[in-house]
């Protein structure tokens, strides 16, 4: 690949770039460490383009050498990206924390209007954030919100309105399948009429939040009373047959199972057949600070390399695996690169959720840090925008 040239241009909407597939081979030394750890069936599958299976998933699980799950994940990232490794400019803005959820990791939430630390922001304040970073190019706004009783569905199409007036090139990234759920039970329209009149205001596309863990066992010890499983999946499918692009995640390291979380994205691989409207998975490491799991200890890093190593070779018709830096931390977000992973999310200018939750990570990177994280991993770095257009190439 050539070098970043501009890296200072502002987007200019390119292709996604591709890559000689036929290049990347794993060495003969991974070859047989991964005979040695039992993994010789499952190699020879992800060599042949096989797809694995439930089982398969949880013996890279069982595994003892992480190096080798490792390897087998990169051989998977190398042949649809090669050393590429993609980051934007973006702003996470989380609108009202009041959430009549009571999910048990969640450590960012408060459920009054009222209760000490619940906020709403106004329009014109999420605007004003917008406004005021106008010098840094963002190309993306990232906002979620809890399920807030106390507002008017009109807040929400308001918002992209005005959002879309500042800045109408701003790609919005909004709303969890959780959230459109809620808006349909609580304002009384179908999925459908609320995709529809979100999208007509300005909505983009959809982040991955509120997953969780699909399994109905784990589900219903971290989050009863939000939208289920086949709801979130139901949300996602419409949101693809209506045009729009989706992420993906996963909350991993609390009260799960392993076999849970390769059900869990078994379910998701199955709607990519189906939809093929997932861009990228995002594992979200469990934080474990001010929040009611406070007891349960935080993923080794062994545990969270290898749950975006399976998570890579398990999602086959995934493009993309995605290390959120501001939960992980600068170190483990380089190694995952090595681990399946080829994208590590954006400058997140003004994160909170994981900062709440007791993520010690800077509040946003410069794209000059990242372009550094990345090249210092030894990948090479690609601007991208929320839809992977590249805007400034490697
Ligand atoms: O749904 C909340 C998770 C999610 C904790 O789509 C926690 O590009 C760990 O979905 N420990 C919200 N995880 C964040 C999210 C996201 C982030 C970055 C990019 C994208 C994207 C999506 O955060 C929630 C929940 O699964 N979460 N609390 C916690 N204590």
């Amino acid at each position: 690949m050539s070098a970043i040239s501009d890296l200072s241009r502002p987007l200019a909407g390119g292709q996604p770039l591709t890559v000689d597939a036929s290049l990347p081979r794993l060495s003969p030394v991974a070859h047989r460490a991964l005979e040695r750890a039992g993994l010789g069936t499952i190699r020879d599958k992800v060599v042949g383009g096989e797809r694995l299976s439930y089982e398969d998933g949880l013996a890279l699980y069982a595994c003892n050498d992480l190096s080798a799950v490792g390897a087998l994940a990169n051989l998977v990232r190398e042949r649809k990206h090669g050393d590429l490794t993609y980051f934007n400019r973006n702003i996470h803005v989380d609108p009202t924390n009041v959430c009549v959820a009571e999910c048990i990791f969640c450590s960012f939430s408060r459920l009054k209007t009222g209760d000490p630390n619940a906020y709403l922001m106004q329009v014109d304040e999420v605007v004003g954030r917008v406004r005021d970073l106008r010098g840094k190019f963002l190309t993306e706004i990232h906002m979620v919100n809890g399920l807030n009783p106390d507002l008017p569905f009109s807040y929400y199409t308001d918002l992209l309105k005005a959002l879309k007036v500042e800045q109408p090139d701003l790609h919005i990234k909004a709303f969890t399948a959780v959230e459109i759920h809620f808006f349909a039970e609580f304002y009384g329209m179908t999925y459908e009429e609320v995709l529809q009149q979100l999208m007509d205001a300005g909505l983009d596309s959809m982040p991955g939040g509120g997953a969780e863990i699909f399994h109905p066992r784990a589900r219903k010890k971290l989050c009863k009373d939000k939208a289920d499983a086949d709801e979130w999946l139901a949300v996602h499918r419409l949101a693809h047959k209506m045009g729009m692009r989706t992420n993906c995640t996963m909350l991993f390291g609390s009260i799960e199972r392993v076999e849970e979380r390769v059900d869990h994205v078994i379910r998701l691989r199955e709607l990519q057949d189906e939809t093929g409207g997932f861009q990228t998975f995002i594992p979200l490491r469990f934080h474990n600070t001010n929040n009611r799991l406070r007891k349960i200890p935080e993923p080794t890093a062994g545990d969270t390399l290898r749950t975006f190593a399976v998570s890579r070779l398990m999602l086959d018709n995934m493009p993309h695996i995605k290390a959120y830096w501001p939960m992980l931390g600068i170190e483990l977000a380089q190694l995952s690169l090595d681990f399946g992973v080829d994208d590590i999310d954006g400058t997140v200018l003004e994160e909170r959720i994981y900062h709440m939750a007791g993520a010690d990570t800077p509040q946003g990177l410069a794209r000059a840090d990242l372009i550094s994280l990345i090249r210092r991993a030894g990948r090479i770095p690609v601007e991208r925008d929320t839809l992977y257009h590249v805007a400034a190439e490697a």
